[in-house]
């Protein structure tokens, strides 16, 4: 029997981690459980029931059986269109004790998307829920290569049912490639990231135990979901790593779907991103839920404004912490922390990371002097699959990681956000290309040219904001505008069609034709 233990030394800060020359995190976050007596302890709570560490580990076996006994072996990857639900953990962990690689995507997506996912990753298997299967389906039947083993996740449970629950992990080391996520580009197609074994105990020790001090009594609720690198620790990875429970939703994260689960499960940890939190004040005008379960609550995905921070603290009497993670680095890296908040900036740098903040000529910036962010920890990712100048630019050698956003850190060691150094977005805490949306645009027939640009709304958060040439002018009209609305609601994930438009004669452009968004902005 091989020993994948991790030893902690917590003596400083940050916390050390030793990992056993074998390991397979599998062992550590799943099966040391039932060691430490935890078999009865719900693991999983959710309107489709609980479940126990002990019913976990037993499907998670099974599930490693089912993927072995279809010939999938050590290294495949294994895509999963997989709704936040109890398979989700059995497929993901099940993948990674037999030594596949899981590759959780964004639910949210088109057909094209995943059809380029399935070939991009050249993945053995792919598993998707019924509720999207529509584009799931089309992308199958569109994708040049076809996965060899294609489940609906009823039916791989189905397979897995009859597997043995017994199984022995395979021998992986902390070093060694575990599971990927794909990350938005400004321009290009995702990247699919690597992510190690170890990247997961790194995160759930320096952030969530030793920043907002996550222990076993804890309840945590994520409503950013499990595909998303910030759900995936909040909602899984975190509660797993102290022998806590985790709370999951099935719905859209909604004021009333979000609030309906506070008040039935008592999480005492939430963790939501800022365009929810706005919508759950907007919410509160009308209604009470009962928050009194929650110790803290945490936001990332992109930056809290200072005012929703006061106005939740005001409404609630707690604490929003705010930090900046991303999928490169799996998980958050600077944050707010309890006693320590600093409303509008990011907080400070997580023990166990470091960070740098770069001039354009590369020289590192004093405090008070912004420049582009780069960070330092051991749970950053390896590489980017088969994007050998997109892995060049990101990662930068010797550890460091380009974050793309731009930030000042203060005299005092708060770092302030100052947007990103591309042009990309963040819509809702999840990553928008204005070019992907401007190309969509222009598949419509009465579209010339259209540009897209960040706007601030009421609450301070970004959407997308169309500005567009038509080919002709006289079809500028409220119908022209709803039937672009439409075009891109269809085409793009639901989160990116513009909320506003504008039509224009022309769009500002250099010399060498490139739109100026700036320019835009400034309106
Ligand atoms: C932006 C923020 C200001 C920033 C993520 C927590 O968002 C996550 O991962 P992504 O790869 O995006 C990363 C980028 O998002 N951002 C995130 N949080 C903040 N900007 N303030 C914030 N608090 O541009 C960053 O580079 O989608 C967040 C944990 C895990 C994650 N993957």
């Amino acid at each position: 029997m091989e020993d994948h233990s991790i030893r902690i030394e917590k003596q400083n800060a940050p916390s050390q981690l030793h990992f056993a020359p074998v390991f397979n995190v599998a062992i550590h976050f799943i099966d040391r459980h039932l060691k430490e007596g935890r078999a009865n302890k719900l693991a999983i709570r959710s309107d489709a029931g609980d479940v126990t560490y002990g019913q976990l580990a037993a499907n998670v076996n099974r599930a490693a059986n089912a993927l072995r006994s279809l010939g999938i072996v050590p290294g495949q990857r294994m895509l999963m269109v997989v709704k936040d639900c109890a398979e989700f953990f059995y497929l993901f962990w099940g993948a990674i004790k037999a030594g596949v690689v899981p590759v959780p995507l964004n639910t949210l997506l088109r057909a094209g998307d995943y059809a380029y996912m399935i070939e991009d990753s050249g993945c053995a298997a792919f598993v998707y829920s019924q509720e999207f299967a529509a584009e799931c389906e089309a992308a199958l039947a569109a994708a040049k290569s076809r996965p060899q083993h294609v489940f609906k996740v009823a039916a791989f449970s189905e397979l897995a049912s009859n597997a043995g629950d017994q199984f022995t992990a395979h021998p992986a080391t902390a070093t060694s490639e575990c599971f990927w996520n794909y990350s938005s580009g400004s321009t290009g197609r995702p990247k699919g990231t690597v992510h190690c074994h170890r990247d997961i105990p790194i995160t759930a020790q320096c952030y969530a135990v030793d920043v907002i001090g996550a222990k076993e009594s804890d309840v945590f609720f994520s409503a950013a979901k499990l595909f998303f690198a910030y759900g995936m620790g909040n909602g899984m990875t975190f509660p797993l790593w102290v022998g806590g429970t985790a709370v999951l939703l099935e719905p859209r994260p909604t004021p009333e779907s979000t609030f309906a689960a506070i008040e039935k499960f008592k999480p005492t940890l939430y963790f939501g991103v800022p365009t929810l939190y706005a919508a759950q004040l907007a919410s509160m005008e009308t209604t009470k839920p009962d928050l009194s379960s929650i110790r803290y609550c945490v936001s990332a995905g992109e930056a809290l404004p200072a005012d929703i921070f006061r106005r939740w603290k005001e409404a609630t009497g707690l604490d929003i912490l705010d930090g900046i993670g991303s999928t490169e680095a799996l998980h958050i890296f600077i944050s707010n922390r309890p006693n320590d908040i600093s409303p509008g900036t990011s907080g400070r740098i997580v023990p166990g990371y470091e960070a740098r903040i770069v001039s354009e000529d590369g020289k590192i910036q004093p405090p008070g002097e912004s420049g582009k962010l780069h960070i330092r920890g051991l749970s950053t990712a390896v590489y980017y699959w088969n994007q050998p100048e997109k892995t060049k630019d990101t990662m930068l050698g010797d550890g460091w990681l380009n974050t793309g956003d731009t930030y000042i850190m203060t005299q005092d060691g708060h770092f302030q956000y100052c947007g990103r150094s591309d042009d990309m977005m963040k819509v809702g805490g999840i990553w928008c290309s204005p070019f992907e949306i401007e190309a969509k645009l222009v598949e419509h027939p009465k579209v010339l040219e259209a540009a897209i640009v960040g706007r601030g709304d009421d609450d301070g958060l970004v959407k997308p904001e169309a500005w567009i040439v038509l080919k002709d002018q006289r079809d500028s009209s409220e119908n022209t505008e709803a039937e672009l609305r439409e075009h891109c609601k269809k085409g793009l994930a639901p989160y990116k069609y513009p909320r506003w438009f504008h039509f224009v004669e022309e769009l500002p452009k250099t010399a060498t034709g490139k739109i100026q968004r700036f320019k835009l902005r400034q309106h």
